[in-house]
């Protein structure tokens, strides 16, 4: 299965905004399948847990924060080459210089709060997916 999975969350930003359903929706026109979804609010712990990658930066608290603000859609999609193709569809990190089309672009407003996540290596697509779900434990 490595190179087929990877994992996303659907930000506070964009589920406050009403547009968990258009995201999804240009998700599965893609070509994903949703193999694990739930509507769940972080707790403080498991966001700073799910983020120790960036404990560091400047912005980690911030991010923390943000991503309590709320309820998320986490969620493990499928697909052949899963994890730069989900790139290539969110768009870049910062919403302004993410590509026309993409969902940054259409449903994102600052780089702080940028709508959806998605895994950056097959390596942490499964360590994400089994963070949030079981199922995936042994990706
Ligand atoms: P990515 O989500 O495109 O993979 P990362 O560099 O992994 O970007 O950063 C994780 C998240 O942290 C970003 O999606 C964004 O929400 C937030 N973030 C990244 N860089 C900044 C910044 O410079 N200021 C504020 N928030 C940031
Ligand atoms: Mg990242």
């Amino acid at each position: 299965m490595s190179g087929n999975i990877t994992f996303t969350m659907i930000k506070p930003d964009a589920v406050k905004n009403g547009y968990i359903g258009k995201i999804l929706d240009q998700i599965i026109s893609n070509g994903y399948q949703i193999r694990a979804m739930k509507y769940i609010h972080l707790s403080t712990e498991k966001a700073g847990e799910f983020y120790a990658i960036h404990r560091e930066r400047p912005f980690f608290n911030d991010l923390v924060s943000f991503m309590t603000s709320g309820p998320i859609v986490a969620a493990v999609l499928e697909k052949e080459n899963a994890v730069a193709d989900f790139r290539t569809l969110i768009g870049a990190t910062d919403p302004s210089k993410a590509e026309t089309g993409t969902i940054r672009s259409l449903y994102a407003k600052s780089i702080d709060a940028n709508a959806i996540h998605g895994s950056d290596s097959d390596e942490n697509a499964a360590i994400e997916a089994s963070f949030f779900f079981s199922a995936f434990e042994r990706f």
